[in-house]
């Protein structure tokens, strides 16, 4: 076909994001599914090289893309637009493409922000980026091709949505191969990988839902464990993490998934995370059998009538019994608390941080700032009622606040997320418990409780 395809994950530009490099599976994908149909791609990953701007304006310029795509959360947006501004300057003639979960709800946006975009991919991009290039390839007009969003002259064309694809078993693995896999696995030896698409659910603070729509697409056990089949012969990978929203959603799917694991023998570890309302002790059990070293799971609030706000349709008491489950079977429980949703109030956010400590009192929750997505109904209702404060992109990573609300001003969010982490490790009972583990687990916990103790939070303890 002739044409040249190039893939980047762009740098962060301000503080990274506390996560070893992560080979991203949408651009893995995207790559496989060119390869597939002989076009000829590479990536550039911006993070996993740890290349500066001026690193990628001397990478791009080596090569002769006719598409550069570039993917981007909405953390990453202002840098996936340095990257096309580069990527135009160094080849006016390539078409350059922009995807993810942000601009799929930032299209006409991107359009007008970034005069060096072209065309932005919404929602799941495989066979529209294939479309694209075929297109391109034997010269034919583009401006139509659905599930993108393109200029014309004084206005923007919104092409329909592409259905999305059904049988995901179609797909071919993702293009490992294009990654520097030796490098990434020296800084964490993880293998990502996905088996499902979609959600149940309808959580008001979720993109990821509404990329992949409501309906729970699924890839067949034998596809799946062939992946792992695979990554364990081809690069004797041993970890992998299931990055499925909601990996437990069908209980019998898993359930047949770790039967398949143990009948091949396949000597692996893994986690996931899922609902806790679906988990049962059994389920989790045989996934302990398969591999299964800890779940992570959305706890988000310790109060009732905030979870129903959120439309997360869990009660704490299903997070109480599904982590003591996880607990009682020496797996490792990480649940994800949400503070800062419309309506929290300080004492609504204390009982979620003591809720986590009662649940898993031994591992720190993972506590995300709430963050207004484009694409969410929170989002919708956040700049509805003018609450954002804070409107760069690259600081929403869920760590810092970004709106306030009448209930909770950002000065008091921003200080019960710092006392969360300071109430969990001067627990007393915490280090006496790390103690009783060995000398090593004792002086960490040690070391914490002396810093945090003297870390200074408005909140007292
Ligand atoms: C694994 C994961 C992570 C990993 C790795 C992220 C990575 N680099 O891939 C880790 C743990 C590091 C992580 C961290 C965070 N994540 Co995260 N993560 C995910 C998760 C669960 C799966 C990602 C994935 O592999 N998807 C599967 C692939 C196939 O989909 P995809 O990447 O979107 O790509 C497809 C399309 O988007 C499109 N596409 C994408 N790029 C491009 C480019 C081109 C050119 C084209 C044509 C098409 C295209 O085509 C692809 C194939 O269909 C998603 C939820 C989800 N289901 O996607 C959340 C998600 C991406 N994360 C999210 C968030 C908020 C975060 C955090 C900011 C906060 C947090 N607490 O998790 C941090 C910071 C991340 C950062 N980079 O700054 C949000 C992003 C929302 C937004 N608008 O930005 C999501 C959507 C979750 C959600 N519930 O809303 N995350
Ligand atoms: S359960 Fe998870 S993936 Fe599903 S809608 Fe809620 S937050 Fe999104």
């Amino acid at each position: 076909m002739g044409l040249h395809i190039t893939l980047v994950n762009p740098p962060y530009r301000t503080r990274p994001h506390q996560h070893p490099p992560f080979p991203p599976l949408g651009i893995g994908y995207l790559a496989a599914v060119l390869e597939k149909n002989n076009f000829k791609v590479e990536i550039i990953d911006c993070q996993a090289s740890r290349y500066t701007y001026a690193d990628y304006k001397r990478e791009i310029a080596k090569r002769k893309p006719d598409i550069v795509g570039v993917t981007a959360p909405t953390r990453l947006y202002n840098s996936a637009k340095e990257i096309l501004k580069i990527s135009k300057e160094a080849h006016p003639n390539t078409v350059t493409m922009l995807g993810g979960a942000h601009v799929t709800f930032w299209n006409e946006k991107a359009l007008q922000e970034c005069p060096q975009l072209d065309v932005v991919v919404r929602k799941e991009g495989e066979y529209t980026l294939l479309e694209l290039a075929q297109r391109l390839a034997a010269g034919k007009d583009i401006s139509d091709v659905a599930g993108t969003t393109q200029r014309n002259s004084d206005d923007f064309i919104f092409n329909d949505d592409r259905p999305y694809i059904e049988n995901l078993d179609e797909l071919p693995f993702p293009a490992r191969h294009l990654w520097d896999l030796e490098a990434i696995r020296k800084q964490e030896d993880m293998f990502y990988l996905i088996t499902t698409r979609g959600c149940t659910a309808w959580c008001n603070f979720c993109a990821a839902v509404r990329m992949f729509g409501r309906r729970y697409r699924m890839r067949s056990i034998q596809n799946v464990v062939d992946e792992l089949e695979f990554l364990h012969k081809t690069y004797n990978a041993e970890n992998f993490t299931f990055c499925d929203d909601a990996f437990t959603v069908d209980m019998k799917r898993t359930e047949e998934l770790c039967e398949e694991i143990n009948s091949r023998n396949l000597k692996i570890k893994w986690n996931m995370g899922t609902r806790v309302d679906r988990v049962s002790k059994e389920l989790l059990q045989k996934m302990k059998d398969a591999g299964c070293i800890s779940m992570w799971c959305g706890l988000e609030s310790g109060t009732q009538e905030v979870l129903n706000d959120m439309h997360k349709g869990i009660s704490t008491d299903q997070t109480r019994k599904a982590l003591k489950w996880v607990r009682e079977l020496g797996l490792k429980p990480t649940p994800n608390v949400l503070l800062g949703y419309p309506g929290e109030t300080i004492e609504t956010a204390l009982k979620s941080i003591k809720f986590a400590e009662e649940v898993s009192p031994d591992e720190i929750a993972y506590y995300n700032i709430a963050t207004p997505y484009p694409g969410t109904p929170m989002y919708d209702e956040v700049m509805k009622n003018g609450w954002v404060r804070n409107t760069n992109f690259d600081d929403y990573d869920a760590t810092q606040p970004i709106f306030e609300t009448p209930q909770l001003s950002m000065h008091d969010l921003q200080t019960l997320y710092d006392y969360a982490f300071k109430s969990f490790y001067t627990r007393p009972s915490y280090v006496l418990r790390m103690w009783r583990k060995g000398f090593s687990a004792g002086y960490a916990a040690t070391k914490s409780y002396i810093y945090f103790k003297r870390k200074k939070t408005s909140l007292k303890k």
